[in-house]
Formats: structure tokens, sequence, C-alpha cells
């Protein structure tokens, strides 16, 4: 079938990264696939090599139609509207008898009950060139009566396939250190964090993602070390190292604990989404956020902690306790996970990692019970034909 997946940026990367892989998945299972973007800027680092049958279009006011087929299957992404004109052109294009195209608005993910209460359910469209269509609520999540999570058919043998001790090398952790990688906002918790992991017995390689995640680090060494030269200033799109060791005294010897300081920060480059998942399934604890990295978290089985895309209403704070719910977590984890989302005062909670790994890799199990998204969704719409 053909497909056209219209994806509006809001911010940050979830956007264009949910769409990307859901276009590449279709792709893969021999659908075809335009992705019309009205920012398809960061798929140059995320998807450098595109997908064969994925067709990435500009979305721009007016779409260019000419002589363009529409598709049988529409996807509006995140609530985003379709563009009238390429509405019209479908109403309007149509061969005479022509089944309608499926309309598909796919939501974001979550585990709050009314996304499974909502998801399937038909929206009539009520007016304009395409009235008396319908459009279908698609919700993703983690039950089997939802949507379900993306997760690609080869995903299983890509991870069994991955020299997990070579990443971790050139990830510069020794095969004694602990590997984290942090992908976040702004956690008012990340300097206590990073205090923490420089005060901790075992020796940290924190890999602090670029954009985002690599300010904050940045800003939390800086607090802590105005006086430092290494730590500030220093471009966050550089596979740059930072010595927490040699970071932080100023060279005055105030903080001579400093000395056992056991924590060194990397500032990769942006990746592609294959190496972005690499680098989870090879961590030993993953800050991930938004919500395609959550879903990847969950692939790599490891244990995770979660930086919810605030909302300005407070939303986020019943969704996150539905997502802990759903994944039975301990209550060092839930704490954990309030004082990081800044839910709840400081300072972060003791960590468990042995649990959190058990409740990791458990959810990880019952997902993969279940059937994927795209698996899901190509039945939905054979269904809705
Ligand atoms: O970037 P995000 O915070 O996106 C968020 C969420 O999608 C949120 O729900 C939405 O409302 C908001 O954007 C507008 O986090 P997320 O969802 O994890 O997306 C990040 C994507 O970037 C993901 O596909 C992984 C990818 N990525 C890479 O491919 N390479 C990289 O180096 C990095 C850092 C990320």
């Amino acid at each position: 079938m053909r497909w056209d997946i219209f994806c509006k940026v809001i911010d940050n990367y979830g956007d264009i990264g949910v769409c990307w892989r859901l276009a590449a998945d279709l792709a893969a299972r021999g659908e075809t696939v335009r992705l019309w973007a009205d920012d398809a800027r960061a798929l140059a680092w995320m998807a450098p090599g595109g997908a064969p049958g994925v067709e990435v279009r500009a979305w721009t006011d007016p779409l260019p139609l000419d002589g363009l087929l529409p598709g049988e299957v529409l996807v509006e992404a995140f609530g985003c509207d379709i563009a009238p004109e390429f509405i019209a052109r479908s109403a309007g294009g149509m061969p005479a008898g022509a089944p309608k195209p499926v309309w598909i608005n796919l939501e974001y993910l979550t585990a709050e009950p009314y996304a499974r209460r909502c998801h399937g359910l038909p929206s009539p469209v009520q007016r304009g060139p395409a009235a008396g269509w319908t459009k279908w609520f698609y919700y993703p999540g983690f039950t089997p009566d939802s949507g379900g999570l993306l997760r690609e058919a080869d995903l299983a043998a890509r991870q069994a396939g991955v020299d997990r001790d070579a990443l971790r090398a050139a990830c510069g952790a020794a095969p004694a250190d602990r590997l984290v990688t942090l992908f976040c906002y702004e956690p008012p918790a990340l300097g206590d964090l990073l205090a923490r992991l420089r005060d901790d017995p075992v020796r940290t390689r924190l890999l602090a993602a670029p954009g985002r995640a690599a300010a904050a680090v940045r800003a939390a060494l800086r607090a802590e070390n105005p006086q430092g030269n290494r730590a500030p200033g220093a471009s966050s799109d550089e596979d740059e190292d930072e010595d927490a060791d040699e970071d932080d005294d100023g060279g005055d010897g105030a903080r001579a604990d400093r000395r056992l300081d056991a924590l060194s920060v990397r500032f990769p480059p942006p990746c592609p989404q294959a190496d972005f998942d690499a680098w989870l399934w090879a961590s030993d604890l993953n800050f991930v956020r938004g919500e395609d990295s959550l879903v990847r978290a969950l692939w790599a089985g490891r244990p995770f902690v979660w930086h919810i895309y605030p909302q300005d209403d407070g939303a986020h704070a019943d969704k996150l306790e539905a997502f802990l719910d759903w994944l039975d977590a301990p209550e060092s984890l839930r704490r954990f996970h309030r004082v990081w989302n800044g839910l709840a005062p400081g300072p972060l909670p003791a960590w468990d990692l042995p649990a959190w790994r058990r409740t990791a890799a458990d959810a990880r199990s019952r997902l993969l019970a279940q059937t994927d998204l795209v698996g899901r969704l190509l039945g939905f719409v054979a269904e809705k034909r």
C-alpha cells in the first residue's frame, strides 16, 4: 500500500524520530511510504542513509501536489492537521468506486487508561472535501489492547549481533567501569547525580547526549566549578571528553577528595538512530526522555530512568505514574523518577541497580510477547479498508 505520513516538528527530536522509525519499519515490511515533514533537518544525522521505500518530502505551504497519487493510508502524527490541499486532492482524485483512504490519527504514547479506551475509536470528519470520511484514533501503548510499540522485525537479531565490549571500549569505558547514557532535558537533580557519580566507588563513564543533555551537564559542571577551565564553553556537538578528576579543583587543591573522583564524561556528536540504540544496549544505566528513547530503553532491557516531556499543565505527573504502575516499578525506582522529574524534592534517593535491572528485563519480556506497533497497525488498516 501507499502511505502518506505527516509530521510537524514541535521541538526536540521525538516527532521526527518516531515518524522516521514508523516510516522505515513500514517500508521494511514492503509498504511504500512518503514522509512529509516541515523540518526534516535532524534526519541528516538520525538516518543519514535514508531507507529503501521511504521518500522524505518537505511539507511546505502549499504542498506541491502536481501529478501526485495520494496514499491509501494517511497518518497524521501527534495531532498535526494534514495539509487541506492534500485532503482535497485525496478526495477529488479518487477513481470512482475506489475505497476511501484509511486516515490514522497517531497519538502520543502513554500508559494512562484513557489511551486504551480511545484506541481505535472513530472520529467522523464533518466538514470539507473529506466530509463523511472517518479518522481513526491510534494510541501506541504497552498493553495488548493498545496500538503497541515500534519494534523492527530485525531488532532482536541486531541486538544479538552487537559486540557490547567493543562498543563500551569505543565509548572510552574500561571493562570494570559503569557506562551510563544521559539523554534528558534539564533535570533539577542533575548536579546531584553528577556529584553522586563522582563519589561512587565504581568508576563511571557518562555519555552526555548532544543538545539539551550536554548543555545541562556543562552547566552543572560549571555551576560546581565556576573557575574550572575545561568544562565551560565547549561545544556540545564535538566528540570530546571531560575528565572530572581534572576538571574541578581549579588548580587550588581545595577539594582534595576529588582525587578520588570516579566520573568522566564524554560528549558525543549526534549519531544515527541505530547507533543510539546500540549505546543503550551497551550501557549499564540509561537516562532517557520524551517518547522514542523510552521505548528504546525498554528494548535495551537495562536499568533506565525516564525524564518525561514536561507539560505546562502538569499532566506529565499522571502520565509518569501510569507508566511506573505499568512497569511495576519498585519503590526505589518510583522515588528516583519523581525526584529526577522534579515532582518530588531532592536529594535523589539511593539507586538499586539489581532491582531496576530485574524490572527492566521483565518489562522487556512482557513487551516482546506482544505484537509490535507496525504489525498491529497493518492489521488495523486492513480491517478498516
Ligand atoms: O527529543 P525528545 O525529547 O522528543 C520529545 C518527545 O517525543 C515528546 O513526546 C514530544 O512531545 C517532544 O519531543 C516534542 O525525545 P525522544 O522522543 O526520545 O526522541 C529523540 C530521538 O532522537 C529518538 O528517535 C532517538 C534520536 N537520537 C538519535 O538518533 N541520535 C542521537 O544522537 C540522539 C541524542 C537522539
